[in-house]
């Protein structure tokens, strides 16, 4: 009688407590199980397909001879207007088949679609009740995102639209600084506010999209309240549309998810949904110069790196003015679909793995009932043939995901868990090996990178986190015993240690590098740009003296090497020493 009473009241406040946060006079508080039913999907899906397609892919990123132009080519190649405008006669994608395209999606494991409807241009994609810009002034009478949107729901596609807030011809939104055809004193961002609820509300109405995804937002003019307003409006309208931040000012509490672009944070987004989105060779819109192509292998090491920081990846292709998906985005969107077809467990549904750094590869994880399953991504398969885990829970079962026949035999030792590998990798790329473990994750307390006893902190390069950009693959070159391939002034390196005896500390690493360059060296709350002189050969070694930080407080440190952007040059780094001055 008495714990019912108990329970009662306990259901009473807990849904007082939902009641409470569910306010309708600011629709932006929800509670968090309404937000995990519309998240649901999208957490699942992991992987989508970001779609740049608009009247400038006509000039396919050539414009007076220079050739790096894509999406932005009014602005780069400061195109007035009516000039710009000729690509609207222009535009006739005859070989445009919604069915293939979202048949590649398909077939690349993918299970979203998001396509641009408009781009910082302004032009619509669409036959729109409010401009003339739009899809019904080309000779092209197709609707070609409700065919589209067709296509994505006869497979089980996701369809999702890019909505640009920034607009190009809209006469009462800023000019360009070099513009002439926009003169500065008819901005209102009234009107360009309800401009934008009007198209999205009518693009809700036409093609439902399950995700709505704002860009072009950084202009001061559009403000916060003009942000949610609109997300706001779409509330109304589509209760369960996932709405990344940008509808907003890239903040926490306005939209569902977060929008690394071209890069993968360290740490993911801890707390937080999150999606990095990335060009497959350099540019979002179709450049037919632009053979910056990422490797298969590149970009499937990204998706794992992504899904094992518990993000997704919106991996973009970029259509010619005829309709057709480039073919060396397709070449590797079927093999990355070759992989997904084995491995695609390990993927979807996962979740991001608080394992530290390994050798090895990545990890993801999901939990079942009280159980643990984890997916080691092995990309370095071991010459010995063990692979090791710092996990201390019981083993039920251990197998090759390519292979649920090949059980593999796992030991638990004082440290953690050794699983015999025997034989040779499945797969060149990433081989997943299963790992299903009783109860919940236990990892081994001591496990975490401490401080020895005299004081020394040695960071090892292969506890080091990265923070990558689309650019390149910061790695471990197993010969050097070195972090190479440091080709983005973007990509970052850290650490994270634990503290027990604070104090000030010399640090010194040892840098390989062609070139003169410097390194912004972050630790607790300093902050110092270190210049790192050249080695001469990137194999050549020599100690670099960082100079003397203090740390104030026992507990975890973050240590961070983040390149000055100026002059950078790739540097090779080995493990970091903090030695305690002494006079402490
Ligand atoms: O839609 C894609 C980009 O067009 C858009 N967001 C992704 C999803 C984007 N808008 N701005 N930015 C990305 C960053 C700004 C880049 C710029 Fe530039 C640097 C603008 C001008 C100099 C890149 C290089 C674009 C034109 C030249």
């Amino acid at each position: 009688m008495m714990k019912s009473t108990i329970t009662l009241i306990i259901i009473f406040l807990s849904l007082n407590l939902y009641g409470g946060e569910t306010r309708s006079d600011t629709s932006n508080v929800e509670s968090m199980a309404a937000k995990d039913a519309r998240m649901e999907w999208f957490r699942d899906a992991r992987f989508g397909m970001f779609i740049h397609w608009g009247i400038y892919s006509v000039p396919a990123g050539e414009w007076n001879g220079r050739t790096n132009h894509a999406e932005w080519i009014r602005d780069t190649a400061q195109i007035p207007l009516d000039t710009y405008n000729r690509f609207i006669d222009q535009f006739n994608p005859v070989k445009f088949d919604a069915d293939e395209w979202v048949g590649v999606a398909k077939a690349a494991g993918m299970k979203y679609m998001v396509i641009t409807a408009k781009h910082h241009d302004g032009f619509c994609m669409w036959p729109s009740a409010f401009t003339d810009y739009d899809l019904a002034s080309t000779s092209f009478k197709r609707d070609i995102l409700g065919e589209l949107k067709e296509a994505c729901d006869k497979v089980g596609i996701k369809f999702g639209l890019y909505y640009s807030i920034m607009d190009w011809h809209h006469p009462n939104y800023l000019p360009r600084k070099w513009e002439q055809d926009r003169p500065q004193d008819l901005v209102d961002m009234e009107i360009i506010s309800a401009y934008v609820q009007n198209q999205i509300g009518e693009l809700i109405q036409r093609y439902d999209p399950a995700v709505l995804w704002f860009d072009g937002e950084w202009d001061k003019e559009w403000t916060r309240e003009h942000g949610e307003d609109l997300h706001r409006h779409i509330r109304e309208l589509k209760p369960d549309a996932v709405v990344n931040n940008r509808v907003g000012k890239r903040t926490r509490d306005l939209g569902d998810f977060g929008t690394p672009e071209q890069h993968i944070p360290a740490k993911g987004i801890p707390g937080w949904d999150w999606e990095t989105c990335m060009t497959m060779n350099g540019q979002w819109g179709y450049n037919k110069h632009d053979d910056r192509w990422k490797s298969t292998e590149d970009l499937l090491r990204k998706l794992v790196d992504i899904s094992s920081k518990g993000g997704n990846f919106l991996l973009n292709v970029g259509p010619t003015a005829e309709g057709e998906i480039p073919i060396q985005s397709i070449t590797r969107l079927k093999a990355m679909g070759q992989w997904m077809q084995v491995n695609g467990e390990s993927i979807y549904g996962t979740q991001a793995s608080s394992i530290r750094p390994l050798v090895f590869g990545k990890v993801t994880q999901k939990v079942e009932g009280n159980d643990t399953t984890l997916y080691l991504h092995v990309s370095e398969w071991p010459e010995d043939g063990q692979l090791f885990v710092p996990v201390m829970n019981r083993v039920a079962s251990a197998f090759l995901l390519s292979d649920r026949k090949h059980v593999l035999h796992a030991r638990k030792g004082e440290t953690g868990l050794t699983i015999d590998l025997s034989g040779a990798a499945p797969d060149s790329v990433d081989s997943v090996v299963v790992v299903k473990l009783i109860g919940a994750l236990e990892l081994n307390p001591l496990d975490q990178l401490q401080q020895s006893e005299d004081g020394i902190v040695t960071l090892p390069v292969d506890r080091a986190e990265f923070g990558q950009h689309h650019a390149g693959n910061l790695q471990i070159d197993a010969k050097l015993k070195a972090i190479g391939h440091w080709n983005h002034p973007d990509a970052f390196v850290q650490w994270t240690f634990m503290v027990n005896n604070p104090g000030r500390f010399r640090m010194t690493t040892e840098t390989a590098s062609l070139k003169a360059c410097s390194i912004k060296v972050s630790l607790s709350d300093q902050e110092r740009e270190v210049a790192v002189p050249p080695s001469g050969n990137y194999g050549d070694f020599q100690t670099l003296d960082a100079g003397v930080f203090e740390i104030k407080d026992t507990g975890v440190c973050t240590l961070i090497f983040k390149p000055v952007r100026k002059d950078w040059s790739p540097v090779n780094l080995r493990a970091v020493s903090l030695i305690p001055v002494s006079g402490n």
